[in-house]
């Protein structure tokens, strides 16, 4: 495949509801995305950098930049564009997985589509639809809380993630818990809000019987995962700390994690997480999607993602109305049964809506490859 250029799109969009996590709170996103055209048609790809640098170092606008003084123009150089040669081409810049991911992303759907081959097919999914869980936002009180969880419970989801933070943990997960009884697939995620002198405050959540706590600790720091493991009943899960395949196998081997959380974007991209999917199963460590609120475009690279065999526990794939409304594609993705469809249609399988684009586009920049 020969590049032409590469449009970088940003795209502002109100997400349906504040989404409040320990870190900071989301009321709309300033989303980037990437259409690569070449020879053989175009491509999408979207990346997952948030407005500011606060789940990680990266954020929009330094995506866009690193993208376009020092990525892109070493994909450019390639005589035949090919997802595994992209990713050689940008592995000599340090750093910016989720940048880099968003370009294979894109080259990956282009080969894809004009082969006819879906990208769950291309990865090895063994699942024509999957279950989903929904990420549930810090409320202003335990009461609210669970309003929100009734809603989704009523909408089907089958596992519900309660953000949690110092001073919003124990009390609501356990009210969450009361409420909803025993059979509600519960876990909680803390985007590293924790320090080790926490560890008895967390061993608590014990007695909300959860699938698994997501992250307590910051993402440098293996040995208070590996502490609050080894005296936890409830399976730490990693999704901050692991930034690559190699990453994965280590904290793995060290007895941090028993369970991981993969996206794409925060490991540089969906062949990487392929990686990652494979190494765990070999260990014996479930794995599932996460999210970092996408649109459809970047949703449907998950699904695809989530239908792989070892994604065993439900993913943050959510349906299109969790977030926007309306999502940037024509079909969006609807709940049935608690589950959603993964895409068919080459590539990721999906189209995006061309006024509803234009209604929420920002800025376009045109880089051309030549
Ligand atoms: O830690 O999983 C996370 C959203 C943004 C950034 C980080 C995270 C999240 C979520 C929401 O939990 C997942 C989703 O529904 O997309
Ligand atoms: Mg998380």
């Amino acid at each position: 495949m020969k590049l032409e250029g590469v449009e970088l799109r940003r795209v502002r969009m109100p997400l349906v509801g504040r989404f409040e996590t320990s870190f900071g709170a989301e009321l709309d996103r300033d989303i980037l995305l990437v259409r690569i055209v070449s020879d053989t048609g175009e491509g999408w790809g979207e990346c997952v950098a948030m407005n500011d640098p606060l789940y990680s170092a990266e954020y929009v606008d330094g995506a866009q930049q690193v993208l376009e003084r020092h990525l892109l123009p070493r994909v450019f150089a390639l005589p035949d564009a090919t997802a595994e040669a992209a990713n050689a081409a940008m592995a000599q810049v340090k750093g910016h997985p989720m940048a880099k991911g968003a370009v294979e992303m894109a080259v990956l759907d282009a080969e894809l589509r004009a082969a006819g081959v879906s990208l769950a097919e291309h990865l090895g999914a063994v699942r024509d639809r999957v279950p989903c869980g929904v990420s549930v936002g810090i409320q202003p009180d335990p009461d609210t809380l669970l309003r929100e969880v009734a809603r989704y419970v009523e909408q089907g989801y089958v596992r519900v993630k309660l953000k949690i933070a110092p001073g919003w943990d124990v009390e609501p997960v356990l009210a969450v818990r009361d409420h909803f009884g025993a059979e509600l697939l519960l876990q909680v995620d803390a985007n590293c809000g924790y320090r080790p002198e926490d560890v008895p405050r967390l061993l608590e959540l014990d007695d909300a019987d959860l699938l698994l706590i997501e992250q307590p600790f910051p993402e440098d720091d293996l040995d208070t995962h590996v502490e609050l493991a080894r005296r936890s009943r409830t399976p730490v899960c990693l999704d901050e700390s692991i930034t690559s395949a190699s990453v994965a196998r280590h904290a793995i081997a060290v007895g941090a994690c028993s369970v991981v959380n993969i996206k794409s974007g925060r490991v540089g991209g969906l062949l990487e997480s392929r990686r990652i999917h494979d190494l765990c199963a070999e260990a014996g460590v479930p794995v599932w999607c996460g999210g970092m609120l996408e649109t459809g475009i970047g949703r449907a690279a998950n699904v695809a993602l989530a239908a792989l065999p070892n994604c065993t526990l439900p993913g943050d794939t959510s349906a299109s109305s969790r977030y926007w409304d309306p999502d940037l594609i024509t079909e969006p993705f609807e709940l049935q049964d608690g589950m959603l469809p993964v895409p068919t249609g080459g590539g990721l399988g999906v189209e995006v809506d061309a006024e509803r684009l234009a209604e929420v586009t920002a800025s376009v920049t045109w880089c051309p490859a030549g």
